[in-house]
């Protein structure tokens, strides 16, 4: 079990106090906070090691080189990837996305063709292959989340549809995106599972994982799931804001034209045409966010020395702990499965005819910070049949306590609109 009291030590934002209360974060789904490690390792790269990379002969340059590639292997390691020219540095999970609609989405995706969703996505993998559709008549195939059969309503249950999923598949299917863990619901999908799904009904589409909510919070093997394209987000792991990874394949990657174009990604230019370099840097074009690149395999040391079994771990227990809490709230509404075991730290959920907002805003006058709205997934509202929900998610860092601190705060929420 992880020590949580030393590695709150690590995270100074933990110490603030927000509305004269000690802050209770509780909104790691959105960003997690940055331990020191990463914090230093961002502020020592700029008083050591500045300089840009991939460029210069002189030393400055080619530690700075070396930094950054060594934060491309740990980044490797930390998710089963092997070849670490695999790793594609972007600026987040939404930008790793929109890399692959625009160099490979464009180029295979046509008329008819079909491009298979679900309906939990976040806006980042929905709205960005919605305007691939609009753009070259594509046809959207959006599977629903299983309904529970008996008392309880869709949004207990909740995971992917498996026989929608499977129907939604025909030789017409180019690609099939799907979120690994849900940012609203938690739902934890089985990315082998669906992924061999894929392979034996739909042969020739590509398979995009948005791992984005999975990667911070327990142990991923991309090379095992069986994906074409993986993408998740530094920020949310730790990391710092402006950092993210595409993973694809090689021989997808090498298939695929350039995304951005410009210095860094070129391997040789004439007045008529240009070669491109080298995998990863084919689709790092300009300077890159060297900084963000070391601070982000900082983070990955840290994730990985408390070991990402343990994350799982602290997160099925705070989650279990929140969710037996706010069952025993008459008129609190918790969406997703009610089992800590089978989904990831995040509990979305209303408090009787209270706005989310209006939740959001009360705990916070208490120093407990969580998000309100619609997540970025308005299609899975539109399916459960509500505007917005409020959403405590957790992290290495969080306590019982904290957890304990929401039930209170909703406790007054009830008080303040005489629910
Ligand atoms: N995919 C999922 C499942 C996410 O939860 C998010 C961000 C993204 C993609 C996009 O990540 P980005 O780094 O490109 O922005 N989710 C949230 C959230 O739930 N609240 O704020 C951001």
């Amino acid at each position: 079990m992880i020590d949580v009291s030393k590695i709150r030590e690590d995270f100074p934002i933990l110490k603030r106090r927000i509305n004269g209360k000690q802050l209770a974060y509780l909104d790691n789904a959105a960003t997690s906070q940055k331990p020191k490690q990463v914090i230093e390792a961002i502020s020592n790269f700029y008083k050591t090691s500045n300089a840009n990379v991939h460029r210069g002969i002189h030393t400055l340059s080619v530690e700075a080189t070396e930094l950054m590639e060594n934060a491309r292997r740990k980044v490797a390691d930390f998710v089963g990837v092997k070849d670490s020219a695999e790793i594609i540095f972007v600026r987040n999970a939404t930008e790793a996305v929109n890399l692959v609609a625009y160099s490979w989405g464009r180029n295979n995706i046509g008329r008819g063709d079909e491009i298979v969703l679900t309906v939990a996505e976040h806006h980042s993998n929905f709205v960005v292959w919605q305007q691939l559709a609009l753009e070259n008549g594509a046809v959207l195939k959006i599977v629903p989340l299983r309904q529970a059969q008996g008392l309880r309503p869709i949004h207990e249950n909740g995971e992917v549809d498996l026989v929608a999923f499977k129907n939604a598949l025909t030789k017409k299917t180019k690609l099939v995106a799907f979120f690994h863990v849900s940012n609203v619901l938690g739902i934890i999908n089985n990315a082998n599972r669906l992924s061999s799904i894929v392979h034996r009904e739909a042969p020739k589409a590509k398979i995009l994982i948005d791992g984005a909510q999975a990667v911070p919070h327990m142990p991923v093997d991309i090379d095992s799931i069986g994906c074409d394209f993986y993408v998740f987000t530094g920020h949310k792991m730790l990391g710092p804001t402006g950092i993210g990874v595409l993973w694809a394949k090689r021989e997808l990657l090498e298939e695929m034209p350039p995304f951005l174009f410009g210095g860094e990604m070129i391997s040789k230019v004439v007045l008529e045409k240009s070669s491109w370099n080298e995998l990863p840097w084919k689709f790092e074009a300009g300077t890159p966010d060297i900084a963000g690149a070391i601070g982000l395999g900082a983070a990955v040391d840290y994730l990985s020395k408390i070991g990402m079994e343990n994350v799982r771990k602290h997160e099925i227990k705070l989650t279990e702990h929140a969710i037996k809490k706010l069952s025993e709230i008459p008129d609190v509404t918790i969406y997703g499965p009610l089992d800590a075991k089978v989904r990831g730290g995040v509990v979305a959920f209303n408090v009787g005819p209270a706005h989310a907002h209006d939740v959001a805003s009360i705990l916070d006058s208490e120093g407990v910070a969580i998000r309100s709205g619609h997540h970025c997934a308005q299609p899975l509202m539109e399916f459960l049949q509500i505007e917005s929900a409020a959403r405590a998610s957790f992290y290495i860092y969080n306590t019982e306590e904290e957890v304990d601190r929401l039930v209170e705060g909703i406790g007054k929420v009830k008080k303040v609109f005489k629910i």
